[in-house]
């Protein structure tokens, strides 16, 4: 438990308090042919306008009639215009969960392609606030980029004796279990699954994928669980997935083997399936960790990743279920006098020679980037190395190696550089290689959700970039914040932009410099320059007395550059070309190798260390401005953790300052202090 976890009950609203829906709820608003059509979203839809009409003195007409008959005449509410129509238009020619908004002689309308666009177009409308009633309102039409929008719950049921309740969790214990078991209330499950249902997620795998004992029965005898949390779910439009361990053949049936082409092994999983779906007919699919940090996989079978994701996929294939496979393979036993291994690698070179092979509905998941979630490491070149096979891009919403919720990190900046990156240079993104959006939740059982309550605007920031990866991160953070704190002192604003714009800039200036990957400590947190050096996790910068960096060229050193298309590989290859903040990711350099921006190496560390801490107090102190204008537990909070992350950046700074300094020998030219 953190100590920010708070007995009392209650929680923060996050970016749905009453307030939120106050534009709307002073309004005549009319829901055409609703509900009780078979559609279960309609009533949800019904029920927060009810809410927001009865709070805010409007007035919630439900009326006959289908779409199209009001398109000429719209209905009078008691020989009121309304100000606002919705309707769900089959006919309308809209994409699977999409809407369209436009206004006409003072009404504004939404027509939604199902009832699951119906509830994103009602939470539309909530942001534009007094925007959707008036009269300049453009025609618009909204469809998700990505059928599946995920957040992965890395949440125990079990206290983990290393990890916890949650694995690398910052906000608390789980939302769903405590002490072993399911909790009975699941009152802030549906809360939480409204809060996701308004960024536009919808799905949640509810376990962590490193599967242990207790959690592995979710798929068995503990289903019964499982089902209480997709009827907490259900009713914001999010399917329920399940981790589940590949040994569970063995561990959970009593099987020999779990080898994925014994036909024995194969039935286990299709009966098992046809027991989830009996309980769960809108089950989503699995989530699989296999081979992986000592997760059981095909390999002990000799058998491929293929193998052992079609078994699974065969299993729910009949009910339209889908297998994350994810491709986070790599040897955690390495030697780091071994210079040719490279965890960097790993993930290309097991899954793209059976690229083709995988079953249609399974979709391997793949991390951003080739390690684990850095400030910085280039886009995973697997990405754009698999055009028969169902990708999903995993990001991170957890800060496990960006600060733990203790750290202002505004993480859709760095997810929308991700989205928007184009591995062949041609204009197609990786948002367009990659099927489906999966993200680690960063939930807790805290008050706020999130550890930090800025934290919160990443949760916000993931389901609505997975859903359109192309709105501009600035501009979702603006819509969060009016969602947040309605109707706050624009000073709010000016302050939550100037701590949140460009924090991850700031972040990578005081931690891990130019692509150097890790360097943390313990737990993942605080400066730990060779804390993985000599460890069998991986090797990542290969620090001496004349140089830094990991030489991943083709031809001198791991070949990994070699992993990119063009124009890429080049690019990467040549130190000419190399951006310089991923420098040290691909090349070995001297200290005074000199930078695209005309300093050297050492001088950038130098500076950018001084710098980004120095920013982190500026933050404290722009803070300390709203003291009286925002909700004082959250102002306290917030403050609180400004003051560590400010000790944090100050320990940053002086230890990789002092580690460049005692290895190269070479003085800062502005004079800092080293020691
Ligand atoms: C769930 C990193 C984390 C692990 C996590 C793993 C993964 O290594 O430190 O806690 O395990 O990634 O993504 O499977």
């Amino acid at each position: 438990m953190s100590e920010h976890t708070v007995s009392t009950p209650g929680w923060h609203a996050a970016w749905l308090p009453d307030d939120a829906f106050a534009s709307l709820g002073r309004r005549t608003v009319v829901v055409l042919g609703a509900p009780g059509d078979g559609a279960p979203l309609v009533a949800t839809v019904v029920a927060e306008l009810r809410a927001a009409t009865d709070r805010s003195g409007g007035r919630l007409v439900l009326a006959d009639g289908d779409a199209a008959s009001a398109d000429g005449d719209l209905p009078r509410a008691d020989g009121d215009t309304p100000d606002l129509v919705l309707a769900v238009d089959p006919a309308a020619g809209l994409p699977a969960e999409g809407y369209a908004v436009e206004r006409a002689r003072g009404t504004t309308r939404v027509t939604a392609a199902d009832d699951a666009g119906l509830l994103y177009g009602l939470f539309h409308v909530v942001r534009l606030g007094e925007g959707a009633f008036d009269d300049a309102l453009a025609p618009s039409r909204h469809a998700p980029a990505h059928a599946v929008r995920m957040l992965d719950h890395w949440d125990n049921v079990d206290v983990h004796d290393v990890m916890g309740q949650v694995e690398r969790g910052f906000a608390g214990g789980s939302i769903f279990y405590s002490d072993g078991a399911l909790r009975d209330d699941l009152t802030r499950v549906g809360a939480y699954a409204r809060l996701l249902a308004a960024s536009g997620v919808n799905r949640v795998a509810v376990n962590n994928v490193n599967v242990h004992r207790t959690e592995a029965r979710l798929l068995t005898d503990r289903l019964d669980d499982v089902v209480r949390l997709a009827e907490a779910f259900r009713p914001w439009g999010i399917r329920v997935h399940l981790a589940v361990s590949f040994g569970a053949p063995m561990t959970l049936g009593g099987l020999a083997t779990c080898d994925p082409l014994d036909p024995a092994v194969a039935d286990w999983w299709t009966g098992t399936a046809r027991r989830v779906y009996e309980a769960i007919p809108d089950f989503g699919g699995f989530v699989v960790k296999a081979d992986s940090e000592g997760q059981p996989g095909p390999f002990a079978y000799g058998r491929d990743h293929a193998d052992g994701a079609n078994v699974l996929a065969r299993a729910l294939a009949p009910y339209g279920g889908v297998v994350h496979w994810r491709a986070f393979v790599y040897n955690h036993h390495q030697d780091w006098r071994d210079r040719k291994t490279d965890r960097a690698r790993a993930a290309y070179d097991h899954f793209t020679p059976l690229d083709g092979k995988f079953d249609e509905n399974v979709v391997v998941q793949v991390k951003f980037g080739p390690l684990d979630f850095q400030v910085r490491e280039p886009v995973s070149p697997m990405l754009a190395a698999m055009p028969r096979t169902h990708l999903a891009l995993e990001l991170q919403v957890t800060q496990e190696y960006t600060g733990q919720q203790k750290h202002v990190y505004y993480l859709p900046e760095q997810w929308s550089e991700v989205l928007g990156w184009e591995p062949w240079g041609d204009g197609r993104t990786v948002s367009d290689a990659a099927r489906d959006v999966v993200a680690v939740s960063n939930v807790g059982d805290d008050r706020f959700w999130t550890g930090h309550p800025l934290a919160q605007a990443n949760l916000y920031g993931f389901g609505r970039l997975a859903w359109d990866p192309a709105l501009d991160p600035a501009d979702l953070l603006d819509e969060w914040v009016g969602l947040t704190f309605p109707g706050a002192d624009p000073r709010v604003q000016d302050v939550l932009r100037d701590l949140m714009r460009g924090s991850r800039a700031t972040y990578e200036q005081y931690t891990a410099p130019l692509g150097v990957c890790f360097m943390v400590g313990p737990g993942h947190y605080g400066p730990g320059v060779d804390y993985y050096e000599y460890s069998p996790w991986g090797t990542y910068h290969f620090a001496d007395r004349d140089g830094i960096g990991v030489d991943r060229t083709r031809a001198s050193g791991t070949g990994y550059a070699g992993q990119y298309p063009e124009p890429w590989a080049s690019t990467y290859e040549s130190l000419d070309t190399c951006p310089d903040e991923l420098l040290l990711f691909f090349h070995h350099v001297p200290y005074t190798h000199v930078l695209h921006s005309g300093k050297t190496v050492v001088q950038h560390v130098y500076d950018t260390h001084t710098d980004g801490a120095a920013r982190t107090e500026e933050m404290a102190r722009r803070w300390s401005d709203l003291d009286g204008l925002v909700d004082d537990a959250l102002f306290g909070r917030v403050r609180e953790l400004l003051a560590e992350q400010v000790r944090s950046a100050g320990e940053w700074r002086d230890q990789v300052r002092t580690y460049f300094w005692r290895h190269s020998g070479v003085p800062d030219e502005r004079g800092g202090p080293l020691y």
